[in-house]
């Protein structure tokens, strides 16, 4: 269980745990020729371009071998495992300070990341794979559950719900449950609520706004990092200029409970939650003057 300082303790594989006092920034290391938002940037030299992210605060370093932008088609195993398990081996090699996690929907790639000495599954789709929740438990590695409505491929075509928030959160705790149900230790659940996938503007709002009612059920990953939402909101903005609209739903995401903040904008979330999270901490652990202005 978290101490009144801690925010979220989290265990992962190999009997490490990650202990956060604030929300911390897990660092994008997409390794995909087709990511919205990164296609193609870490492939010269991903196992250098994750230890940077390290370098700049990451607390954890999410390797993703499958782009899950709208639209994108499934990336068949083989291809998956080559473009993934060399980067998470390479950086085990390198020692990288910071646990990695594996972004991926496949329990057969888990299995194998993991064995490679990732120490974490982050799985957008939630247990898609029947297989997935075992694969963890197994492993005994930590589990980042998110919510989707469809699949990559048709997910942003017409989503649609009667109540959102409602229906992403009895989905993740059903998923949860599902989970710990398979054997996976309820320490090692983080949840999410899917930013983008399956969600029109409206619906992302709606659930950035519900953060605190769905921290209830397990320490929150929100990731929001260069997505159309941000673009929506920012008249149109391209990817290339939503980092500063990132920077401020960042801030609001972690005020609101995320313990976790996915971000490909490492060192610039890293300032923005530590002082965020200074300023917003402030005011309880002021002394408490009966009220009066000094
Ligand atoms: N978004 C993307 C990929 N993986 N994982 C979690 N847990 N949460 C997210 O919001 C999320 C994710 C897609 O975005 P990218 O192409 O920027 O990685």
């Amino acid at each position: 269980m978290p101490t009144t300082t801690e925010l979220a303790r989290i265990r992962l594989a190999r009997g490490l745990e990650l202990a956060l006092e604030a929300p911390g920034v897990m660092g994008v290391l997409n390794v995909t020729p087709d990511s919205f938002s990164d296609g193609g940037r870490h492939l010269a030299d991903p196992v250098g371009a994750g230890l940077r992210l390290v370098e700049e605060g990451a607390v954890v370093l999410d390797v993703g071998g499958e782009s899950t932008r709208p639209g994108a088609p499934p990336v068949p195993l083989d291809e998956e495992r080559r473009r993934v398990l060399p980067v998470i081996e390479g950086l085990v090699r390198a020692g990288c300070p910071a646990p990695i996690s594996v972004d991926t929907r496949k329990a057969g790639l888990a299995r194998e990341a993991l064995a490679a000495g990732a120490a974490l599954v982050n799985d957008v789709t939630g247990l898609s794979d029947p297989d997935l929740a075992g694969v963890v438990a197994a492993a005994g590695a930590g589990l980042v559950l998110g919510h989707i409505q469809g699949t990559p491929a048709t997910m942003q075509a017409a989503p649609r719900y009667a109540d959102v928030v409602a229906e992403v959160e009895a989905w993740l705790v059903a998923r949860r449950a599902a989970a710990v149900a398979a054997g996976v230790d309820p320490a090692a659940v983080l949840l999410d609520p899917g930013i983008g996938f399956g969600k029109a503007l409206e619906h992302n709002l709606a659930l950035l706004a519900a953060l605190p009612r769905l921290a209830a059920h397990g320490p929150l990953v929100v990731g929001l990092s260069r997505k159309a939402m941000l673009g929506a909101l920012l008249g149109g903005r391209p990817v290339e200029g939503r980092l500063f609209g990132g920077l401020g739903g960042a801030v609001v995401a972690a005020c609101r409970g995320a313990a976790l903040v996915r971000t490909h904008d490492v060192a610039a979330t890293v300032d923005a939650l530590r002082v965020a999270w200074a300023i917003a901490g402030a005011d309880e652990r002021a002394p408490r003057t009966g009220g009066g202005r000094p």
